[in-house]
């Protein structure tokens, strides 16, 4: 069975994340049908891609899979990481892609909602920034799409407590474009992607290409970065970061002691 069912209508295409049993967990294989997708709709010459969960979906996606991050001494999201793979996809398709979110989103799942050019929520959609909780150390390039998603002040509380922030609240925060009733929500999704359509998609390709520049251009000395990486290394080489992978495996509360 597909891990990810596509569709075509008209010039938009849908991707359905369909590993429910996993709650969509972002594993290597779904991934790389995410990705597959992604690259059919290029050569398609799609001008909107949505990527959804199921109808009915309590949980959007649940994040990075947990049980294929390494143990402890390895970058748990290095560059070849298949979450890494999955945002720098979605962020250089050519044309807008709308996350259409029912259901809970956690972690890694955040990051690829944020990722997305636009993001249209039912109510119960919920939102959550965890490395904390994972005891992760979360790379640079995912702290800036989180940047880019709202107010320093903001990220700081979901990164620091790792709660999950209602949809309701995200949308008063200008996190996310619109919240709208469930039964509403592919309607109203397809409406606001036909309102590109009907646009100039170069003209439309170019600003998205634009602004991913722009707003990925920040500052920082090669010391800087030689620095967090120093930093990040310590922390998944740390004691706490193989306890949270070993407590989410044995389905428990991790146990932290700062070192
Ligand atoms: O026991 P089985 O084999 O049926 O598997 C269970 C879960 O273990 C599995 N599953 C996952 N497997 C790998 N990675 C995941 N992220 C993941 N999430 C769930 O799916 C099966 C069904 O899950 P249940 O827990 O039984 O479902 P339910 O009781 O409905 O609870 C759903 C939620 C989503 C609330 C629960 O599964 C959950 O808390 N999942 C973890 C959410 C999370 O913290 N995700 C962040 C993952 N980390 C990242 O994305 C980044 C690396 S970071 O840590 O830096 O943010």
């Amino acid at each position: 069975m597909p891990l990810a069912l596509t569709s075509i209508q008209g010039d938009i295409g849908f991707i359905t994340l369909n590993h429910e049993r996993k709650k969509n967990a972002l594993s290597e294989p779904l991934v790389c049908e995410i990705i597959s997708a992604l690259a059919a709709f290029r050569e398609q010459e799609i001008r909107v891609a949505i990527l959804r969960a199921q109808t009915g979906s309590t949980v959007w996606s649940a994040g990075h899979d947990v049980t294929e991050l390494p143990d402890s001494h390895r970058d748990p999201l290095e560059w070849q990481d298949p979450l890494r793979l999955l945002i720098r996809e979605i962020e250089n398709f050519p044309a807008p892609v709308i996350a259409m979110i029912e259901g809970t989103v956690w972690g890694g799942a955040c990051e690829t909602a944020f990722a997305c050019d636009l993001i249209v929520a039912a109510p119960n959609a919920t939102f959550a920034v965890t490395p904390a909780k994972l005891g992760v150390p979360y790379n640079v390039s995912g702290m800036v799409t989180f940047l880019n998603a709202a107010g320093l002040r903001i990220i700081k509380e979901m990164a620091f407590t790792a709660q999950p922030m209602t949809a309701e609240q995200a949308e008063r925060l200008g996190m996310i474009n619109y919240v709208v009733p469930v039964d509403e929500l592919e309607t109203f999704t397809v409406q606001l992607a036909r309102k590109i359509t009907a646009n100039a998609p170069l003209s439309i390709s170019v600003m998205k290409e634009q602004l991913r520049i722009l707003a990925g251009a920040r500052p920082m000395s090669p010391q800087g970065f030689e620095r967090i990486q120093g930093l990040r290394r310590a922390v998944y080489s740390s004691d706490d970061y193989q306890e949270g992978i070993r407590a989410f495996k044995e389905k428990r509360k991790p146990v932290y002691k700062g070192r």
